[in-house]
């Protein structure tokens, strides 16, 4: 018997495949809607790696040995089960990071410290996570070339005017989030990087908030750097992903030095792997790697255009319920926009909010959400965000929007008693 909804995924199926699911928070069935921040993990990632643990630990790359053996073909082949998942021909293209940080950070020293000049340009967005700024504030800072930002609109969208006219001569490279971890906004990244093409600048596209929730090709966007992390698409934590054109990568010289990141080493100079090895140096997470091709499996299984289409439908839903609660104002496009829901209440503090919402069992986050340039042009110091995965349903956003209705009288109560 199946329960399947009319986009095809039986949600209550799906939720049994993870354990943190399936547990009272002070008392009330917990409510995870914090996906953005990090996801749950499947019963498929946990067993996975811990198989790993129990039976193929070795270092790779290194050990003359049946364990080392198998632990290096399990690690390889899961670079190229990432290749497969980003539309990426070529494994030499994946670099195993920590996370999408270190991904962007490794661009920015890698290439952008060796690449960039005085009176360079660096485009990127108002609405970047500070993963994707910062690298870009510093790195131009140390070569002397210029950041620009790009505006958006009053609807929360890329100011597309703005971008093309930040275009220019001197622009290197164009830095930007697919999906705003805030707004919820979808970038046309590939027709962004058309434009940055026809400039002869290079793209990097931050995926972080994108690949978990939609089916997304390297080779269809165009893009020359993608990053992303395995933690908030059902993998663990400790893992992320750098792919780079590898003809780019080939070019770029090493982030990181140390253990297996060279070809030969004498007192007076050393030589460097191959790519992508030579941007992998000490003991990778190999399990990590293991898990987040366990956690690509999984999102396959279910089917990455379902997975999407089912997100739209909770974005739009959640939308349209929390921004009709009173006293409540929603960010971002109101339409075709990633799978959360960023907002402030009059009158109650984020962190009131999310400490309130935490009490019946529901998890948001609340603050600046790492953008606080972004917060600083909306005119707030903080919000708080709902934020979807696969597993999540209607009915729990029609708890949270109860529970804002409750904290609204609730704070209006307090506050008005206090004045
Ligand atoms: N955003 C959020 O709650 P790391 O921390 O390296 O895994 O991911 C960084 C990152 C980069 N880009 C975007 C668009 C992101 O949203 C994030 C992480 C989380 O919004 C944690 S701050």
């Amino acid at each position: 018997m199946t329960n399947k909804n009319t986009i095809g995924i039986d949600v209550a199926r799906v939720r049994q495949d993870f354990p943190a699911l399936q547990q009272e928070v002070n008392g009330h069935p917990l409510v995870y809607l914090d996906n953005a921040a990090t996801t749950q993990k499947p019963l498929a990632v946990i067993e996975a790696e811990a198989a790993y643990y129990r039976r193929n630990n070795a270092n790779v790359h290194r050990a003359i040995h049946t364990l080392g053996e198998r632990a290096t073909a399990a690690y390889e082949a899961a670079r190229s089960r990432v290749a497969r998942f980003i539309g990426a021909g070529d494994p030499a293209g994946v670099v195993f990071t920590r996370n999408a940080t270190e991904a962007i950070n490794l661009v920015a020293y890698a290439w952008g410290l060796h690449r960039l000049k005085p009176g360079d340009e660096i485009v990127t967005t108002e609405m970047e996570h500070h993963s994707n700024f910062l690298p870009w504030q510093q790195i131009s800072r140390l070569t002397g070339a210029t950041v620009r930002v790009v505006g958006i609109t009053e609807s929360g969208e890329l100011d597309m005017e703005a971008f093309r006219a930040a275009l220019g001569d001197r622009t290197r490279l164009v830095a930007i989030t697919h999906l705003s971890n805030v707004l919820g906004t979808i970038n046309p990244v590939a027709e962004i990087t058309r434009l940055a093409h026809d400039r002869g600048a290079l793209v990097l596209v931050d995926a972080a908030q994108s690949v978990p929730h939609m089916p997304l090709s390297v080779t269809e966007i165009g893009c020359d750097f993608l990053a992303f992390s395995g933690h908030k698409m059902y993998g663990p934590m400790g893992i992320g992903v750098l792919w780079a054109r590898p003809e780019l990568l080939s070019d770029m010289p090493p982030f990181l030095f140390g253990g297996e990141m060279i070809s030969e080493v004498t007192l007076a100079e050393s030589t460097w792997a191959d790519v992508p090895w030579k941007f992998e140096a000490g003991t990778p997470n190999v399990a990590g790697a293991i898990g987040l091709a366990a956690a690509m499996d999984y999102v396959d299984a279910i089917g990455r255009d379902a997975v999407a289409a089912w997100e739209a439908a909770l974005a739009q839903y959640a939308t349209e319920t929390i921004g009709s609660v009173p006293g409540v104002t929603v960010f971002g496009p109101r339409q075709a926009r990633g799978a959360l829901v960023t907002f402030v209440m009059e009158g109650v503090h984020p962190h009131d909010l999310s400490t309130f919402l935490d009490q019946k069992g529901i998890a948001i986050r609340a603050g600046h959400h790492c953008a606080q340039p972004l917060h600083a042009c909306l005119g707030i110091g903080a919000s708080a965000r709902a934020s979807f995965a696969v597993y999540n349903t209607k009915q729990e956003i029609d708890a949270l929007a109860e529970a804002l209705v409750q904290a609204k009288e609730f704070f209006d109560r307090v506050v008005g008693r206090a004045l």
